[in-house]
C-alpha cells in the first residue's frame, strides 16, 4: 500500500503495524516464555513509552553510545561525505524520529531520503515535519520490520545510489548469524552505494555494566516496560514491579545481556498459555553485542561489501564504518 501525501512525501506500509498482526506476533513471541531458556523478543521494548524511555537512556551519563557516535559524526562527517560521494538515496533503517539522518543532510546532500521503521505512527509525523523543512529532498516512509524482510520499492531509490544508514549500534541486537544475514540483505540492495553503520565496540566490563544498569533506574524501567507492553498486546497478567532488572556484560560472548528476574514465586497467565516462575528465574529480553573493529570489518567483507573504512572516538569506544557495495 502506498499513500501519497499532500506534501509530496510517499508512504508504503506493511501489515506489521496492524493491530491484529501485532497481536498474533506477540502471542507467538509469548511462546518464548515456555522454553527452557525463557525469552521475549527485543522489539517488545519499543512501544510508545519504551521509545520515550530509550530517548531518556541516551541522555544518561552512563550511556555513552549515543553521544559518542554523535561526536564521531560531528568530527568526521565531512570526511565521510567525501568518501561516500554524491548522488545518493539515503535509506535510514530504524529511522525513529529521523533526527540522526537529518543532521547528516547538509553533509551528504541526499537526493532522496527513505525512512524505514517498524513503528509507523512515530515515523509518519517525523517525516512530514522533515519534508516541510527540506522540500528539495524526495522523502518516503516505509513501515517494515527490516529484521525479517527488506523490500525497498525501486521507485523510491530511482537512479540514485542506495546508501543505507544504520546508526546507534542497533546491529548489536542481533546474534552473529542474524547480523550477518541482515548485512547480506542490505548488501544485495546497496549495489552502487553502500552502508554507513554505527557499531559499539568491546570495552572494559565496568563501563558496559553501568551503561545498561544506570543509577536512576531508567534502563530498569525500560526493561520492565516490555512486560506492560506484552500485557497490553496479549492480555497476559505480568506484574512488572515484581521483576528485577538484570543487565551485565559477558566478556566471553562480547555482549551485554538484559534479563528480568522474578523477585518471588509467581504464576503468569495469558490466553493460550501459563507458566510458573520461581523466585530468581529470569526472562532474557535483549542482547547488545559488542564488536572489535577487525571482527566487524571481516563480517562486512563476508556479507559482500568491499573493504570498508571506519572512524572512531579517541577512546575507541564506538566506530562508524563506511562499507561500499560495488
Ligand atoms: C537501541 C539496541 C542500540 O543495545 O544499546 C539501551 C538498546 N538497551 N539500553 C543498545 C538499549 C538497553 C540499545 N540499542
Amino acid at each position: 500500500m502506498t499513500i501519497s501525501e499532500a506534501d509530496s512525501s510517499s508512504w508504503t506500509e506493511e501489515g506489521v503495524d496492524e493491530a491484529a498482526t501485532r497481536h498474533a506476533v506477540a502471542l507467538a513471541a509469548a511462546e518464548g516464555l515456555l522454553r527452557a531458556d525463557k525469552r521475549l523478543p527485543p522489539w517488545l521494548l519499543y512501544d510508545q513509552r519504551g521509545s520515550a524511555l530509550f530517548e531518556e537512556i541516551t541522555e544518561l551519563p552512563e550511556y555513552y553510545p549515543t553521544r559518542t557516535e554523535a561526536a564521531i559524526f560531528a568530527a568526521h562527517g565531512a570526511e565521510m561525505a567525501t568518501t561516500i560521494g554524491p548522488g545518493l538515496a539515503l535509506i535510514d533503517l530504524g529511522a525513529g524520529n529521523c533526527a540522526k539522518a537529518a543532521r547528516l543532510f547538509p553533509l551528504l546532500e541526499p537526493k532522496r531520503y527513505v525512512a524505514v521503521d517498524i513503528s509507523v505512527g512515530f515515523l509518519r509525523d517525523a517525516l512530514r515535519r522533515l519534508q516541510r523543512e527540506q522540500p528539495h529532498i524526495a522523502m518516503a516512509g516505509v513501515g517494515q520490520d527490516f529484521s525479517t524482510t527488506l523490500e525497498i520499492p525501486a521507485e523510491l531509490v530511482g537512479s540514485d545510489r542506495p546508501v543505507f544508514f544504520y546508526p546507534g549500534s542497533s546491529i548489536g541486537n542481533f546474534e552473529a548469524a542474524d547480523a550477518l544475514a541482515l548485512l547480506r540483505r542490505i548488501r544485495e540492495r546497496a549495489a552502487g552505494g553502500g552502508l554507513l553503520i554505527g557499531v559499539d565496540l568491546v570495552k572494559p566490563k565496568a563501563i558496559l555494566d553501568a551503561a545498561y544498569d544506570d543509577g536512576l533506574g531508567v534502563t530498569a524501567a525500560f526493561n520492565r516496560n516490555a512486560l506492560s507492553h506484552l500485557n497490553r498486546l496479549i492480555g497476559s497478567d505480568f506484574a512488572p514491579r515484581a521483576w528485577r532488572h538484570v543487565a551485565f556484560y559477558d566478556a566471553a560472548r562480547a555482549r551485554v545481556e538484559m534479563h528480568l528476574e522474578a523477585s518471588a514465586d509467581v504464576e503468569v497467565a495469558w490466553p493460550g498459555g501459563r507458566r510458573r516462575f520461581a523466585a530468581g528465574e529470569r526472562i532474557h529480553t535483549e542482547n547488545s553485542c559488542k564488536y572489535r573493529v577487525d571482527a566487524f570489518r571481516a563480517m562486512l567483507l563476508d556479507a559482500g561489501f568491499a573493504v570498508s573504512r571506519h572512524w572512531t572516538d579517541r577512546e575507541g569506544w564506538f566506530a562508524v564504518f563506511w562499507a561500499p557495495a560495488p
